[in-house]
């Protein structure tokens, strides 16, 4: 095959930190000695008492364990602020862009340290300690770094809930981890409007069983009027008041919880991914400065919400732990206007700009004229995550975003990865659109076929890794033996990370997107078990199943096919309310774009419903439908194609 290939510029090799020679010799070294290597490397974060074991990591089949730096003792607040104050206490550490241009704030690493004191004594006033949960349900604010930063301080485990989510689901992720405090806002803003956060935790509380929760702590953003139930709920400015800014940071082992994420897979509810302290902190510091050539001076601005994993570690952590100053934005790309990103780099003189394939679409159709307004002249890197990029939107950011004089990283990686696991760095690999290229020191993919054989030098398959990574994911909150079932079971031995890929003849690496059960819509991952969940709790569906399809702009959109109660009439008023349905259940990231109702679904004799038979129809790829013959009822397939619903 024949890749349109762009060279590493002269310019941006000259001063980058790894050239193609010191990438290979680095990636050698730590596949062929990863115990060294990762010695080596985990010293660049502090550590209260050194580590001296570094790497003990087993993916099975009889035991799956993975410890990094077990002995070592750190703190992740200490890293990520303290021991930054000597060199830099005056630099800016975020600087936050509020949803209207009016709203900026720059908060230097000296001040940062102030509000985690107090914050973490907020919460330590609360009962909150060691080990203890903490659900985070905040907009893009200040707050919401102070907040995961004031637990890291306290050794207690923070659980940031996406601000999007429904009150069902904020009560299911409050309850799965059995967190007491929550902190929240009073409203969130996006795009001009105000969403009720302090409200969905009221409802999500009213779903719990009595006395779940002993705190909410009510951060005032837009000043709206809150119930505020007394004994429960104290408004942050008010509690912070009582307190002061000091508080000294706990001494934790490298194998403590930092934080819980819930994130969806192909079976069940979302599950809470657990990410440690010390290899966490050391993979993403060290991906944020390698994949991004961070350097000294350069304004990092990652467009990610902290409630993904992408704003946990290049929001927050990565960047935090090298001093950088990183950039916080509350709004969406279109308000005020869609040349809103690009005022923003203009503004803050942004040099490594990291955002998603489904904005770059969306901005793409507005055309170049709203991003030829502005000067852009600062950027130097461009990355992109969350989805495969599509080659178009590739071009349009290379060719008209960066004027061809910016490398973009299309960094592959997942919630469970902890950080990037694939993509270029800038002064070492060539760029080939819609490739993330190459693994990251330490990490060592593999592609097997379904019968987990390995599969040599260009090849199509399942993506896997054997070998850990610091940042990797330690276990499910709670059920050790769904980690191992999802992730290592499988393929024995091995991680899979439900991804499928193409390596070409140069060992380059083209994620080809799910082969499981999860869809990726607008760079968020959903469960088509969950949608379908919410779907057949509504009491007119009998049954439903829900696939992805390509959508232009969304890069997967929900298609769901709903069989009704015997006696329900389907119709448009109905189709209507199950997409609210859905919406008040799990939250509008989880909206069906089309509904199909369909009498009856293809299933097997057993069964078992079909579902590859249910995607290739809206994919309209009829012709692909294949063996129909060990259906229970063929003719259903009939009904179902000529009832498809149109895709946009
Ligand atoms: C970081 C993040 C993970 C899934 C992953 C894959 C898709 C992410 C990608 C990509 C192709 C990229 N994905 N980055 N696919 N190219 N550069 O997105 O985490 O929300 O857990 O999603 O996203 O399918 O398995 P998460």
């Amino acid at each position: 095959m024949n890749h349109r290939i762009v060279a590493v510029p002269d310019a941006v090799r000259a001063r980058a930190h790894i050239d193609e020679a010191k990438y290979k010799a680095w990636y050698d070294a730590s596949i062929n000695d990863p115990e060294g290597f990762w010695r080596e490397h985990g010293k660049r974060i502090d550590w209260f008492k050194p580590y001296t074991r570094v790497k003990e990591t087993s993916f099975g089949p009889d035991n799956v364990s993975i410890r990094w730096f077990a002995d070592g003792i750190t703190n992740v607040a200490h890293n990520c602020i303290d021991r930054h104050l000597a060199s830099r206490g005056d630099q800016v550490a975020i600087i936050w862009e509020g949803d209207d241009p009016a709203d900026t704030r720059r908060i230097t690493y000296r001040e940062l340290h102030a509000q985690v004191g107090r914050m973490a004594n907020v919460l330590r006033n609360r009962g909150v300690a060691k080990g203890d949960r903490v659900t985070i349900y905040l907009p893009m604010i200040p707050e919401a770094a102070v907040a995961m930063l004031a637990c890291a301080r306290l050794g207690a485990i923070h659980s940031v809930v996406f601000g999007g989510f429904s009150p069902d689901s904020l009560a299911g992720r409050i309850q799965g981890c059995a967190s007491r405090l929550i902190i929240t806002a009073d409203e969130g803003l996006r795009g001009g409007r105000t969403v009720p956060l302090k409200a969905n935790v009221d409802a999500a509380i009213a779903r719990l069983p009595a006395d779940s929760v002993d705190h909410v702590i009510v951060v005032r953003r837009t000043g709206g009027a809150v119930a505020m139930e007394p004994g429960r709920d104290v408004y942050y400015d008010a509690a912070a008041r009582e307190v002061t800014e000091e508080c000294p940071a706990a001494h934790v082992e490298a194998e403590h919880p930092l934080f819980l994420l819930y994130t969806s897979g192909s079976t069940g509810q979302p599950k809470g991914v657990v990410h440690t302290t010390g290899g966490y902190l050391v993979y993403a510091a060290m991906t944020h400065q390698y994949v991004f050539d961070y350097h000294e001076g350069d304004v990092y601005w990652c467009t990610a919400d902290v409630g993904w994993v992408t704003g946990h570690s290049y929001i927050v952590y990565g960047p935090l732990a090298n001093g950088a100053t990183t950039l916080m934005f509350e709004g969406i790309p279109t308000y005020p206007s869609v040349a809103r990103f690009w005022e923003v780099v203009d503004k803050h003189q942004v040099s490594i700009f990291y955002t998603a394939p489904t904005a770059i679409r969306s901005l793409m159709s507005a055309g170049a004229e709203p991003v030829q307004r502005t000067s852009r002249a600062s950027l130097r890197i461009l990355g992109s995550v969350g989805e495969p990029i599509n080659p178009e939107a590739w071009e349009w950011y290379y060719r008209v975003v960066g004027e061809e004089r910016c490398p973009i990283v299309d960094t592959w990686w997942q919630t469970e990865t902890g950080g990037i696991l694939i993509s270029p760095l800038p002064g070492a690999t060539p760029l080939k659109p819609g490739s993330a290229t190459r693994p990251f020191f330490g990490v060592k993919p593999v592609v097997v076929d379904g019968d987990n054989r390995v599969l040599e030098g260009a090849c199509e398959g399942n993506l896997c890794l054997d070998e850990s990574w610091p940042g990797q994911m330690r276990t499910v909150w709670g059920d050790h033996a769904r980690f191992v079932q999802t992730y290592f079971s499988t393929f024995p031995g091995r991680y899979f990370s439900g991804d499928g890929c193409r390596r070409d003849e140069d060992g380059d690496y083209w994620i080809t997107g799910r082969v499981d059960d999860v869809i990726n819509v607008s760079g968020h991952r959903m469960g088509t078990a969950e949608v379908e969940s919410a779907l057949v709790a509504h009491p007119q569906v009998s049954e439903a199943a829900v696939v992805g399809y390509p959508h232009s702009l969304k890069g997967q959109g929900i298609y769901a096919y709903v069989t009704l109660m015997q006696g329900v009439e389907p119709s448009e008023a109905l189709r209507k309310e199950l997409v609210a349905w859905v919406r008040r259940e799990i939250g509008p990231i989880a909206s069906p774009d089309l509904i199909q109702f369909a009498p009856g679904l293809p299933k097997t004799r057993s069964g078992k419903i079909m579902r590859r038979i249910l995607r290739k129809i809206a994919e309209d790829d009829f012709a692909a439908l294949g063996d129909t013959s060990t259906l229970a009822d063929p003719a259903v397939v009939d009904d179902l194609i000529e009832n498809r619903q149109n895709r946009a």
